[in-house]
């Protein structure tokens, strides 16, 4: 007998429970980005058509503005987020500043939500799997006023949600709210994400590396060693340049990711509130390690402005811990 489904509602229902204090704010919010992810998902499934639906830029063939995708994505997840009234801000890649929401008389909305719309847009045009990711804070600000820069300023620790949703060969929601990671596919035939990949665990370690080995000699020396040692080692290298889809794969077959300084990024590429905070809690969550080219764990790092860059090494924990003993070893950075 099939076993029954268990759908993302379902599960985020359900599983609200299991917080004493829980007022179905944040399950609101959660089914919101779902309800957002399915929208972006239908627009990502017709990308290819571009030719036939009009470029970024253009008009289609209806009259209407064509919207770059990483646009649309952004405006349809502000969108599900105000319609609910259940955030009282958003920050995103994609904007400058942090959005207030305007706050809806019955609701005294404690969240605040930041994304990455869509996270490796840039290999949208080559069919090459994208991905939301999103992070959710309890607002620290007084609940009687607008949100504040503060709510959006907290280290990752802090974190009540965060997850991503890879739209690929399927559609997948990977989330957790500080108890396990669970993975949800998208079933295109009934518009539902079902519950496909409980309690995900990464393993201890893998047998793949993740770096843009391209930048080689743009890296510092302990980076350079490192990588040498992986070749030496017979790791298989892959990079996909799109790091929910790196992310989503060491979850599973384990691995290490690593966006370290550069010099053109000497501070790192990557965006620590949109990016890094929200996959360091998720690898965590799932028993891996997160964290920067000076040693310090992602999440306890403290923000200072919505759109800082950070240096990231994440994965496997004895991955990790390994790549940290050629820091140890070889920075000339003191650690
Ligand atoms: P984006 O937010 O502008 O898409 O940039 C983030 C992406 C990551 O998904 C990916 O890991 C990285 O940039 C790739 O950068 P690079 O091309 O320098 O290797
Ligand atoms: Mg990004």
């Amino acid at each position: 007998m099939p076993s029954k489904i268990t759908t993302l509602d379902e599960f985020i229902i359900r599983r609200q429970k299991d917080f004493s204090y829980a007022t179905g704010e944040l399950t609101g919010l959660l089914r919101d980005i779902g309800v957002a992810a399915k929208i972006v998902n239908r627009e990502v499934n017709r990308a290819g058509l571009v030719n036939i639906l009009g470029a970024a830029g253009e008009e289609n063939s209806h009259g209407e503005q064509v919207q770059k995708l990483d646009m649309y994505a952004n405006d349809k997840l502000i969108e599900c987020l105000q319609n609910s009234g259940e955030c009282c801000g958003i920050a995103s890649e994609e904007n400058e500043d942090f959005i207030v929401m305007p706050t809806l008389e019955s609701k005294n909305a404690k969240y605040v939500v930041l994304f990455d719309p869509l996270d490796g847009s840039s290999n949208i045009d080559v069919n090459i799997s994208v991905g939301t990711i999103f992070s959710i804070y309890r607002r620290v600000s007084p609940l009687d006023g607008p949100c504040k820069l503060e709510d959006f300023l907290q280290k990752g620790v802090e974190q009540v949600a965060a997850g991503y949703i890879i739209y690929s060969t399927s559609t997948i929601l990977v989330y957790s709210t500080g108890n396990g990671v669970n993975g949800f596919t998208l079933d295109p035939s009934i518009g539902e994400f079902c519950l496909s990949h409980r309690n995900i665990q990464i393993p201890k370690r893998g047998l793949d590396y993740s770096i843009n080995q391209g930048y080689y000699s743009k890296f510092d020396l302990e980076m350079r060693r490192y990588i040498d040692h992986c070749s030496d080692e017979n790791l298989r290298l892959r990079y996909i340049g799109s790091m929910v889809s790196d992310i989503h794969r060491i979850l599973f077959i384990g691995g290490i990711f690593l966006y370290p300084n550069t010099r053109k990024y000497p501070q790192g590429k990557l965006r620590l509130l949109y990016e890094c905070n929200p996959i360091s809690y998720l690898v965590e969550q799932a028993g891996g390690k997160a964290i920067n080219t000076l040693l310090q764990r992602i999440l306890e790092i403290q923000p200072v402005e919505l759109h800082q860059r950070a240096t990231i090494v994440v994965g496997s924990p004895e991955m990790v811990d390994e790549m940290k003993a050629f820091i140890q070893k070889y920075s000339a950075v003191p650690n």
